[in-house]
């Protein structure tokens, strides 16, 4: 008998499951990531929410005291995985990375509570503090300014990791002259014609040097730290994460943290009037130690729908754009432009789709009335899965599967979109 694809699903969360944390796939990432993890409980949210809260508790359990939560949690080391936390180097316990990434944890804690009962409202209660926290780090962290823009200090901050959005930064980037020789484990895994370039890795380790150079200092880090740019995934996600967090102090009845959670949210829509490039007629990603915008349209920026960012008519010139580029591909939505000079379909953030991205675009799209566009991204999302399998990303031209197999992930968005297609049909 076939399995279910969702069975199939379910099946890779539980063989990736370590105990109470979930990896993104075997060999290639043995370790707990941010971001990943908080995907893996809305995938586990639907059929065992026990296991779903326990990923985000383990999560919060690696915060740091400032409130930050790290990139990656090394709690048992691993030689598969380069760079490890001997190189990183952060001296906290569980070993972690020495940044972050895009902090979607409050909006998936927000949907858990919202299809949950009391005690998913209990749960959400208990964390709520740690939640405020992180935000908290990252408003004042990664906007020292107080300019109403993010900055990232590494492009592995952004989750986008060799998107070319990072070139402008990374090729200003002077490579240490002493990082001796190293491995990388990634390309034994995977075809690293599918993974980023040997310079942009030389860079990624310069900026740990300087990293660990100066203790994880995270105001020295934003101010005189090899880069720093804005993200508009970051500040996107952050937003709605903001609203999501709002509604769950109103949910609990924390009313004494809602005036501040709402001067983030006003504060980040004013900002994000400096991601408008008006040469691109889209936000964008842009460096802020030269004021240069990235040139092209990214599958982060689309995600100005969700985050309600903008005004109505840039969210329309942002639809209309998305429609010419879903019009360009077969299958929606790249992670660059493919009319960009920079595209390349098959490596990493620089072209192929990523179902997690895909996940939160078409939901946004959907509030908004969007309902073509967003149908089409989740109908796309679910024919690549059904056609490649679980795979860590998509060929937007081919549809082909490309990095890593049986994606944590990818498991986890086919169990939450095809729940929303089961929903809407017994509707
Ligand atoms: C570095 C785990 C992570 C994702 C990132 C993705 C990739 C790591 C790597 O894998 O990055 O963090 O080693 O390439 O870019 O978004 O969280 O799935």
């Amino acid at each position: 008998m076939t399995r279910s694809l969702d069975d199939q699903a379910l099946e890779i969360l539980r063989a990736n499951d370590r105990g109470g944390y979930t990896v993104p796939t075997a060999r290639l990432y043995p370790y707990q990531w941010n971001w990943d993890s908080a995907f893996a409980a809305l995938g586990f949210s639907f059929v065992d929410r026990d296991r779903a809260w326990a990923e985000i508790e383990t999560l919060f359990d690696a915060q740091w005291p400032d409130g930050m939560v790290p990139h990656i949690i090394f709690r048992r080391n691993d030689p598969d995985y380069f760079p490890g936390p001997d190189i990183w180097q952060t001296n906290v316990d569980p070993p972690t990375s020495g940044h972050s990434q895009p902090p979607v944890a409050s909006s998936i804690v927000y949907e858990m509570v919202e299809r949950g009962d009391a005690s998913d409202l209990a749960r959400a209660h208990a964390l709520l503090p740690k939640l405020i926290a992180y935000h908290r780090w990252f408003h004042t962290a990664r906007d020292h300014q107080g300019t109403g823009v993010l900055g990232i200090v590494h492009p592995w901050e952004s989750g986008r990791d060799n998107c070319p959005d990072w070139d402008l930064g990374m090729d200003r980037i002077e490579i240490a002259d002493d990082l001796g020789p190293y491995q990388r484990r990634d390309i034994g895994h995977v075809d690293p014609a599918e993974r980023p370039q040997p310079a942009q890795y030389d860079r990624y380790l310069t900026i740990i040097k300087f990293g660990r150079e100066c203790g994880w200092n995270h105001a020295e880090l934003a101010r005189n730290g090899p880069f720093w740019m804005a993200d508009p995934g970051i500040q996107f996600i952050l937003m709605r994460a903001d609203r999501d967090l709002l509604r769950l102090a109103q949910a609990v009845g924390e009313t004494a943290a809602i005036p501040e959670i709402e001067a983030w949210i006003a504060h980040l829509e004013d900002g994000c009037q400096q991601l408008w490039n008006p040469d691109a007629g889209a936000f964008c990603a842009k460096d802020l130690r030269t004021g240069t915008f990235s040139p092209c349209l990214t599958n982060a920026a689309m995600l100005a729908h969700y985050a309600g960012a903008g005004t109505e008519g840039q969210r329309q010139r942002m639809a209309e754009t998305a429609r010419r580029v879903v019009d360009d591909v077969a299958f929606a939505f790249p992670s660059w432009d493919p009319r960009g000079s920079a595209f390349e379909s098959r490596r990493y953030w620089r072209g192929p789709i990523w179902a997690v991205v895909n996940y939160m675009i078409q939901k946004g799209l959907a509030e908004h009335g969007e309902t073509r566009l967003a149908d089409r991204i989740k109908t796309d999302t679910l024919a690549l899965i059904a056609r490649s399998g679980f795979c860590e990303y998509f060929d937007p031209l081919t549809g082909d599967g490309l990095g890593g197999r049986d994606f944590t992930w990818t498991a986890a968005i086919h169990i939450a979109l095809s729940s929303d297609a089961t929903t809407a049909r017994a509707a």
